[in-house]
């Protein structure tokens, strides 16, 4: 005790010398200091108040958007503890904030299973801030400490009001701090769609969301969902057509692990399996889904064997024929889970495997006995499926055999000349003549051109069998080389960048859509690889003296022009459709390399992209049509 003071000098810079290795290397804790990473200080702060509600203790969180675009996010938990830490010498609230890596110490060996940094999140959050500001209200007191500049205290821990001795919380308002961060502006949607899933990954949870920037918005929105992960499986399949009306839910839980799944099939053609460790989206599958997986397909086929539906001399359905049309959502609480893979999106922890499968077989088992109405519909489902599984690759054996020997096929593909995919792409263009510009202006030795006559068929109504017998479909699929279905081989792929280019209007939106549906449905693995692209034909060309600028929009043009001499006579032309431009134009503005933009598609919340697309894709025409009208840049609602 006699080097007291030393001590806390020596842990004073310590605390600094911490803080100050997150400012310089943001990127080791939060990824990255976009947009994403704006965001990212939300879901640490968030995630210590979820902590509090796993272990028991809050009911409530609320996240406002405060004018200036700092963040609050209040809980009713037990609020921080506020007494002197005997490591640090300073309050815990204090320590928490500043010492990197505490915060999981403090747990007080509590239950704690939330994502994110593991409670390290709130000095990192500090680090990254201008300012933080945190409320602590415990024992009918109000307690406050204020951080500035990455997380220096400029007001230590003290009380600066009484509260009701009922009220415990802990309110923490942050703002990022602009010269860490590429933006400042908090995306209100972002935030909102985050919270709804957790929401409903937390059942009995109530999560506010408010936009105090939005004058109108006044109450915010509260997302409370008492039937958790079912209300999610609900909620995705709202559009489609359920085939069984009971959501089935399955929980259990075994040495501290939880594990739950709800499902429900429809009507429609496509999976949607979503799994979670832990609140966080594990999109590589892992043990919790594998587990599942087995379990379902073995169940289904001793059931349909049991009750005869699947004949002696029939084949065993595939784990592809059981999820068609299924909506699952697998959640999984793990106190120490091991992430595995490039991206840790994979759970590795082998003994969820067992739990899963036998947390899922004896209750699926048990639904299709107790219900053998759903239970028909569910087996004659997968047993159309592998029908058209069948049906499908007889038509792939044609298509293989006879599609690259026709006239037919090399009549439509002007192909590049160079055969490494690393430096080859292909442009997919609406209409003949737009086709025939992009094949004059195209440099032949690595770009292929594929005109698309009309429109494509509409997949997301149409099964594999169907698809493949629509030719522009099959001429794609012929073109990228990969194959389609069971023997889909990205590594196959013959170009490097898939470029849909279509024209400005709705037209070419309603192309770009129907392109987007067929790669979502059947090459997700090339849309999640990254190599699929919108070509941007510029809207405007501004001609200023002996100089000519292109540009995307009106957004930059006024930009452009207020770079001007104001007093020379400028000359904007908007811009002729893809099909009116001639080569030259199309190569200048479009497809060189050098000169043109692209935007990457990628699909970042499947959940998201599958319900435009059913909106998009639905049997009614005109709120079709309406929705593209409104969303003619949807391209860009699909980029990151
Ligand atoms: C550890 C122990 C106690 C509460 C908390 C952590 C706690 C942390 C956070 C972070 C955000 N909200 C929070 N709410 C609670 C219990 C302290 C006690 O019982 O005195």
């Amino acid at each position: 005790m006699e080097n007291n003071n030393e001590h806390y000098d020596a842990s004073d810079i310590q605390v600094l010398e911490g803080l100050e290795a997150v400012r310089k290397r943001p990127g080791m804790y939060i990824g990255t200091t976009d947009v994403k990473g704006l965001h990212h200080l939300v879901w640490e702060i968030v995630d210590n108040a979820i902590d509090e509600s796993l272990a028991g203790y809050c009911k409530n969180i609320e996240v406002i958007i405060n004018k200036d675009n700092s963040i609050t996010v209040k809980d009713d938990g037990r609020g921080i503890p506020t007494a002197v830490h005997p490591k640090t010498g300073l309050s815990t609230v204090e320590t928490v904030y500043t010492v990197l890596h505490a915060g999981g110490k403090f747990g007080g060996g509590g239950y704690k299973v939330s994502g994110g940094l593991h409670g390290v999140g709130a000095s990192v959050v500090n680090a990254l801030s201008k300012w933080v500001e945190v409320k602590v209200y415990k024992n009918g007191e109000v307690n406050f400490i204020r951080f500035e500049n990455g997380g220096h205290t400029v007001e230590p821990l003290h009380v600066i009001d009484k509260c009701d001795e009922k009220r415990t919380g802990t309110v923490v308002t942050f703002k990022p701090d602009p010269e860490i961060f590429d933006t400042d502006v908090y995306d209100y949607n972002t935030l909102m769609v985050r919270i709804r899933e957790l929401a409903f990954l937390n059942k009995g949870l109530s999560i506010t969301i408010r936009d105090d920037r939005d004058e109108e918005d006044t109450t915010g929105e509260t997302f409370l969902y008492e039937g958790g992960i079912s209300e999610y499986v609900k909620f995705i399949n709202q559009e489609k057509t359920p085939i069984h009306e009971d959501i089935i839910h399955l929980e259990g839980e075994e040495d501290g692990v939880q594990f739950e799944v709800a499902m429900q099939y429809n009507t429609s053609y496509n999976e949607n399996i979503y799994s979670f460790v832990n609140n966080i989206n594990t999109h590589d599958g892992g043990t919790h889904e594998e587990g599942v997986r087995r379990a379902l397909t073995r169940v289904i086929n001793s059931y349909a064997r049991k009750t005869g539906m699947l004949k002696e001399k029939d084949e065993s359905l595939t784990g592809d024929d059981v999820k068609e049309g299924l909506t699952m959502i697998i959640s999984c609480k793990h106190p120490n889970p091991q992430f595995e893979g490039q991206t840790k999106g994979r759970l590795g922890n082998s003994e969820v495997r067992k739990l899963a499968d036998s947390v899922f077989s004896q209750g699926f088992e048990r639904f299709l006995m107790e219900n053998p109405e759903d239970a028909k519909l569910i087996v004659n489902k997968a047993m159309l499926a592998c029908r058209a599984r069948n049906a499908a690759r007889k038509a792939r054996e044609i298509t293989r055999k006879s599609e690259m020997a026709t006239t037919n096929f090399f009549g439509k593909l002007s192909d590049c000349k160079s055969k490494d995919p690393k430096v080859s792409e292909i442009f997919i263009v609406e209409g003949d003549s737009a086709g025939g510009s992009a094949k004059k202006g195209r440099d032949s030795m690595t770009q292929a051109i594929l005109p698309l006559r009309g429109k494509i068929l509409n997949v997301e109504k149409a099964r594999l069998d169907r698809a493949l017998s629509n030719e522009e479909i099959r001429t794609i699929i012929t073109a990228f080389g990969t194959g389609i279905g069971e023997e889909f081989d990205l590594s196959k792929l013959r170009y490097d960048k898939i470029i849909i280019m279509t024209d400005a209007d709705v037209d070419g939106s309603h192309i770009r859509v129907l392109l987007l549906t067929l790669f979502y449905r059947f090459f997700k693995p090339i849309v999640e690889a990254g190599h699929v692209y919108a070509a941007q034909p510029p809207l405007f060309c501004i001609k200023h003296g002996k100089t000519i600028k292109y540009v995307l929009n009106e957004e930059e043009r006024d930009k452009y022009l207020a770079t001007l001499n104001p007093n020379t006579k400028v000359d904007i032309a908007r811009m002729k459709g893809l099909g009116e431009m001639d080569a030259e134009e199309l190569n200048e503005t479009t497809m060189d390399i050098n000169k043109r933009v692209l935007r990457k598609i990628t699909v970042d919340d499947c959940v998201a992209a599958d319900a435009i697309f059913e909106k998009l894709m639905g049997d009614e025409v005109e709120p079709r049509r309406k929705f593209i009208e409104e969303n003619a840049v949807y391209v860009q609602n699909l980029d990151v």
